[in-house]
């Protein structure tokens, strides 16, 4: 039925659950409150089995209806079969964890619910050893929670698949993953997706023994209720007692109608697999077991189907008109406000014929009323009734965007916009430090005021990171809180968001930025649209902490800022100068409930400053812009190392009468909320922005935000500009550094030639 709510056009797409219902019935019944799922698609029976998806929540979901009352899953941002639970109430706190049976917010990219479902798994194990979290009870009992994984055969292919499943194993966390092998991925046979056609097979390596931790790999048939559940009752135990991964292949599966509503699987399958597969369809297995075994009779069995097909029938109609009614109250009004418009308009029958049109849509789309609406409006040139017609459309637009747009990032109270600044204070009388010393004991202060953050990273454990930021915070507060992992940036992002999910307030390091790359796709497609799309309904608060690159060379030089702040739209990108910023960066985020992107300056930890006074309670406000020298002939905005630059630039400027302004950024995401870049070119009337991402790169973000948001380009007297990397990556060595970034002498010269440009006599050329 769902599939023809498709094919009729009332939906536009459908992925359904078929084939996959008995083992997850098993799983369902293993399932307790506070465990979590991290699924895909096919989950659609496991979630109808804990309750949290009603047969009217489905056709909602696959309408997508935009009320989260009606569309649970996500307000109608994401098709039908991405799965959700609530983990926030409307305002957008915590509810008890430990009273849900909770499910993750599934993404489309294959294996992608992988990186996340390991962060998941290993909270309960931080609740479980961790001392001083035994009050956090809405989050967790004791670290008793399973986390559930489940992903398709295929998709095992992913590396995501693989790098998961490795670190649980080195973690030893209470994680069961299922695969659900119906030996297909679409049209792909399993010949050319996993060697030897099996995922449990080619695993054997994982499993423990007596001398070796590992996985406890078990393989079951997917049409074999009973066994099934005594497999999930028995990997369930593992888990939650043991705190042992475990990975249930459950094989000779099918997919009766073909993947998705945009194919069929005639196409791709024989004749003998269809039928092997008509013949071994799980429900059809399970009815004739249940028949065999007396548990039913074949007539008991055909009154449940019948009423099943009705109530689906109802579910389908109720979800139908309470997706169609308001639309079509919006449809109505509009029909008769246009009526009324075309009795006097010297459009008159324009109008008409389109009012007609409009009306005579059965099923109407928002679509079809705005642009009618707005068609219309253009023909009313300057007539009287304009104005209601804009009114009505400003009006409707108000209330309707919000429900495809909300939440890109928090709106609860604990939002970034609610914190105050809290400025560091000093002992002017004390020598100044290396600034690695302020971010470690900065660190330290957090460590003991939040039991709940912890940090983890290549080399962020033993030695207390690569520039030594950490040092000697593993030994005082211990592996588990300061950890070491492997060399493995996606699941390590996976890992945060996670255990932010489920109320910790992990902090993960990715080495250096130049890495981050492999991290990006998880940060992308999970972190950064996880409050979107689950309509503020679930979030994770994740710091992501990460240094840029000065070592000089294609691969540690890295600072491809425009490619993430426009990868990662709904997390704060901050780019502190130095650690004191940092510190405060990070004393600031974790009072709010919303994710980061840390970039630190690799250059900068040997640096001296003052340590501050009051650590872990300074704080550095996010969106706002600091000028670090005033000046009146040119605003020069920058962030990060390049300021250093900048500012050896301006000191040798000022010889030759030149005065800079320089302000620095300090936050890309949000940027300048107070609009004080505008106050300053207001005054200078000249703008250059310098950074070290290639032509166009995040220079062309701060350009849009300054001349486009603020309106800057009101305030300027000569062509606003840009000074930038080279196109390609950074060559090695300083020669390959300084040919291929800017350097002081640059900085000099672009400043130097736009006063050129406005007075050639004061300021003849250089060349
Ligand atoms: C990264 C990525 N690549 C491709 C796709 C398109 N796609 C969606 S599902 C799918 C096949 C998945 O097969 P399998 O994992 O076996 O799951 P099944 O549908 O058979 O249960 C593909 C290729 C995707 N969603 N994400
Ligand atoms: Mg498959």
């Amino acid at each position: 039925m769902g599939r023809r709510e498709v094919l009729t056009g009332k939906a536009k797409f459908g992925i359904f659950g078929d084939g996959k219902e008995v083992p997850q019935l098993a799983m369902a019944k293993a399932f307790r409150e506070g465990d979590f799922r991290s699924g895909y698609y096919r989950d659609q029976t496991f979630m109808m089995a804990i309750g949290h998806l009603s047969i009217q929540q489905f056709f909602a979901g696959l309408y997508g209806h935009t009320d989260i009352e009606h569309d649970p899953m996500s307000a109608g941002r994401q098709m039908g079969g991405h799965f959700a639970t609530h983990s926030l109430d409307k305002n957008g706190n915590w509810n008890d964890l430990t009273k849900i049976k909770n499910s993750s917010s599934d993404i489309s990219p294959t294996a992608s619910q992988m990186p996340r479902l390991l962060g998941l798994a290993q909270a309960s194990k931080i609740y479980r050893n961790v001392d001083g979290l035994e009050q956090k009870t809405t989050f967790s009992n004791k670290g008793n929670e399973v986390a559930w994984g489940t992903i398709g055969n295929a998709s095992t292919s992913e590396g995501l698949f693989f790098e998961t499943i490795n670190a649980a194993g080195v973690l030893q966390v209470p994680m069961v993953m299922s695969v659900w092998d119906d030996e297909y991925g679409i049209s792909v046979h399993a010949k050319h997706q996993t060697t030897k056609e099996n995922i449990s097979e080619i695993l054997k390596g994982f499993q423990r023994d007596e001398n070796n931790n590992g996985y406890e790999i078990i393989t079951v048939n997917g049409w074999d209720y009973a066994n099934l559940v005594t497999v999930y009752k028995k990997a369930a135990g593992i888990a939650r007692e043991e705190h042992v991964p475990v990975l249930i292949h459950v094989t000779e599966l099918t997919q009766p109608q073909g993947h998705s509503t945009s194919g069929s699987h005639e196409r791709y399958k024989n004749e003998e697999r269809l039928a092997w597969e008509s013949e071994f369809d799980c429900l059809k297995q399970m009815t004739k077991w249940l028949i065999e075994n007396n548990f039913s009779t074949e007539e008991e069995l055909i009154a449940i189907s019948n009423q099943a097909k009705n109530d689906v029938l109802e579910g389908k109609k109720a979800a139908w008109n309470a997706f169609i009614s308001p639309i079509k109250s919006e449809q109505t009004e509009l029909v008769s406000i246009l009526r009324e418009i075309a009795k006097t308009s010297q459009s008159s029958s324009y109008i008409e014929q389109l009012t007609n049109e409009l009306a005579s849509i059965k099923e109407p789309i928002r679509k079809d009323i705005l642009s009618t609406a707005r068609k219309i409006l253009r023909k009313l040139g300057s007539e009287k009734d304009k104005n209601t017609l804009s009114k009505w459309i400003k009006n409707v637009t108000a209330t309707i965007q919000p429900k495809f747009s909300s939440h890109l990032y928090s709106a609860s109270e604990n939002n970034i916009f609610n914190v105050n600044e809290v400025l560091p204070e000093f002992d002017e009388n004390a020598a100044d430090v290396d600034a690695r010393l302020i971010l470690r004991d900065n660190f330290d202060a957090l460590f003991t005021k939040f039991p709940e953050v912890l940090v983890f990273g290549e080399d962020a454990g033993n030695i207390g990171d690569v520039n030594q930021g950490l040092e000697g915070m593993q030994e005082k507060y211990g592996e588990l809180r300061v950890a070491d992992v492997g060399i493995r940036e996606a699941s390590i992002i996976g890992q945060g968001i996670g255990m932010a999910m489920r109320g910790l307030r992990p902090i993960a390091e990715i080495q250096y930025l130049d890495y981050l790359l492999y991290g990006i796709q998880i940060m992308s497609d999970d972190l950064a649209t996880l409050h979107y799309r689950t309509a503020g309904r679930q979030k994770a608060p994740l710091i992501i902490r990460t240094r840029g690159h000065r070592l000089e060379g294609i691969w540690h030089a890295g600072s491809p800022m425009g490619m993430i702040i426009n990868a990662i739209r709904g997390i704060h990108v901050l780019v502190p100068r130095n650690m004191t910023k940092a510190a405060g960066f990070y004393n600031t985020l974790l009072t709010t409930d919303e994710p980061a992107l840390v970039i630190e300056c690799l250059n900068g930890y040997r640096l001296k400053e003052k340590m501050p006074l009051n650590l872990g309670e300074f704080k550095t406000p996010i969106g706002v812009v600091e000028t670090i020298k005033s000046g009146k002939d040119i605003t020069v905005v920058s962030y990060g190392s390049t300021l250093r630059l900048v500012e050896q630039a301006a000191k040798e400027l000022m010889e030759v009468g030149i005065d800079v302004e320089i302000i620095d950024v300090q936050s890309l995401l949000p940027f300048d909320i107070n609009h004080d870049i505008l106050k300053s070119i207001s005054k200078t009337n000249r703008l250059l922005v310098i950074d070290e991402d290639v032509p166009g790169g995040a220079s062309s973000y701060i350009l849009q935000q300054i001349l486009e948001v603020q309106k800057g380009y009101f305030q300027l007297d000569s062509q606003p500009k840009t000074l930038t990397s080279q196109e390609h990556r950074p060559s090695y060595g300083t020669d390959g550094d300084y040919f291929s970034k800017p350097s002081t002498e640059d900085i000099y010269e672009k400043i130097y030639e736009m006063m050129h440009e406005d007075n050639p006599v004061k300021f003849p050329s250089l060349y």
